[in-house]
């Protein structure tokens, strides 16, 4: 039986091994996350860092992402992006948004106007940036920064799906809500044929209308 623990926040419900064949060298590792009382979980962000050498891909530039705001709030409410990646900040709303981060890892002011484009930042540390607006105090959006290629977000019901080279990982968790003493949860992996696991978290998360305010236009 294989366990799985990222201290006590995840414990392992399930490890099912998936019979699809896989030709090429990387298998499919799926992962289904719920909280304590079995809701599913998105916006947790999973990063698997090789404990082996991988093949270095081509030196190209990730392609560029985005963070936008629509309606008041930061669409996507988390980014994950390899380190080095740009990021664009349009914004969608007929309203002036001041985007910024106090965050070590990336500090920025962004005045943004509906028919203004901001040059996208460049994000080249790698770490976890909390961003706000100056003028809506609720708007909250977090973009993680990774060196592994790696990673991945859940949505659509908790699940998320990663095409990884067989091997050793050090398998690292992180999630807006859940509070950690280390800046990720941190547990060594070893995936060596597609699998699917659901995961669990120790802890209930709050439901999300409690962060998700309706505030009237200002
Ligand atoms: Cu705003």
């Amino acid at each position: 039986m294989n366990r799985f623990l990222l201290s006590l926040l995840l414990s392992l419900l399930a490890l099912t091994t998936v019979a699809t064949e896989n030709n090429n060298a990387n298998v499919t590792f799926e992962i289904t996350l719920a909280d304590s009382e079995g809701k599913m979980v998105n916006d947790a962000v999973f990063i698997f860092e090789p404990l082996f050498e991988i093949a270095v891909t081509t030196d190209s530039e990730p392609p560029t992402a985005i963070m936008n705001q629509i309606k008041k709030q930061f669409v996507p409410h988390v980014l994950v992006a390899k380190t080095g990646t740009s990021i664009r900040f349009p914004n969608a709303d007929n309203i002036f948004h001041h985007v910024y981060s106090f965050s070590p890892t990336k500090q920025f002011e962004l005045k943004l106007y509906k028919e203004f484009t901001a040059e996208p930042l460049k994000f080249d540390k790698p770490g976890i940036v909390d961003i706000g607006c100056n003028i809506h105090d609720w708007m909250l959006g977090y973009i993680v920064v990774t060196d592994s290629p790696f990673f991945a977000k859940t949505e659509n019901e908790g699940s998320i799906s990663l095409s990884l080279p067989k091997g050793d990982y050090n398998v690292r968790f992180w999630h807006p809500l859940v509070k950690s003493d280390s800046l990720f949860e941190t547990k060594t992996l070893s995936v060596n044929e597609s699998s699917a696991v659901e995961w669990q978290l120790s802890t209930a998360l709050p439901a999300d209308d409690e962060f998700d305010f309706g505030f009237g236009d200002y």
